[in-house]
């Protein structure tokens, strides 16, 4: 959302009565139930009649295959975004919202660090992250505001990066079922001036990403470099740029915009 300097402003949007949300939260957890219900019948169709590899529907397989083992196989919220050709995808992609990325920051000097209760925080260069295997990504990108604009974006899968580092689990060790993560994940600009929560299984979704490149180039600085999150599940809002640092937790992490009145999961 476009917000001035001293009092961030968020417009009217749809209001879920709490009912509503139980139902859409329900339907979440039922997954492919749940995508049964949300997409139009002939899509729906359309996957559930391809043909089945390693007990996962080809199509949404496609999206899963990668060199790293993806940990969000064991995830049930597979409702995909549509994605769009990469000619399609804005050339001027607009900027909004600068809460957290106001002050000069040296890419160089720049680490993402990540805390896990009861393990010591670790500490992630650019470069692993982007020795890990890369997605793009064009898909069409929604602010609460109103507006949405298709944006090609490129990083690395944000469940890749768990599985490889062995992330976001109670134990320490690989996930052996989803029940071993967290239940959120927090991320915060280095300021601290930004900062949005995740459920755990939006953050395993295999089209979230942290980006590095926008149309190809790296980012610049008024879309997040050196690092965002693009959340294609999510509102905008959802979407932080320049990511300083990642909590995995079981308690709701805090989120800049639930505070200001607004509902926590904005999902789409
Ligand atoms: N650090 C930070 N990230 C942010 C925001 C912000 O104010 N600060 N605004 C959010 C909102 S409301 C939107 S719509 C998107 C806009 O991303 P863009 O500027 O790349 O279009 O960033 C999101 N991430
Ligand atoms: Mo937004």
């Amino acid at each position: 959302m476009e917000t001035n300097e001293q009092t961030p402003q968020m417009p009217e949007r749809e209001v879920l009565t709490t009912e509503q949300q139980i139902r859409r939260r329900t339907l979440k957890a039922f997954g492919l139930f749940g995508l049964a219900s949300l997409l139009p019948v002939g899509i729906w169709k359309y996957v559930t009649s391809q043909p089945k590899e390693a007990g996962i529907l080809k199509p949404l397989r496609a999206i899963l295959n990668s060199n790293e083992q993806v940990a969000n196989t064991y995830f049930s919220n597979q409702h995909l975004a549509p994605t769009f050709a990469v000619e399609q995808a804005a050339k001027a992609v607009r900027i909004n919202g600068r809460e957290g990325i106001r002050t000069e920051l040296d890419p160089a000097t720049w680490q993402l660090q990540i805390q896990q209760p009861g393990r010591e925080t670790m500490i992630v260069t650019l470069d692993e992250i982007k020795a890990l295997p890369k997605q793009e990504l064009v898909f069409d990108f929604k602010c609460v505001e109103g507006w949405s604009q298709i944006q090609h974006w490129g990083g690395t899968r944000l469940a890749d990066l768990i599985s490889h580092y062995k992330l976001g689990t109670r134990t320490g060790q690989p996930a052996a079922s989803e029940a071993d993560y967290f239940n959120y994940l927090g991320m915060e600009t280095p300021d601290k001036g930004y900062y949005v929560g995740l459920d755990i299984a939006s953050a395993m979704h295999p089209q979230t990403l942290l980006a590095y490149e926008m149309n190809g180039e790296p980012l610049t600085g008024p879309h997040g470099a050196p690092l965002r999150l693009i959340i294609p599940v999510k509102y905008g809002v959802k979407n932080l740029k320049r990511i300083g640092t990642m909590t995995f937790a079981d308690d709701r992490p805090r989120d800049f915009w639930a505070e200001r009145g607004y509902d926590y999961h904005v999902g789409l």
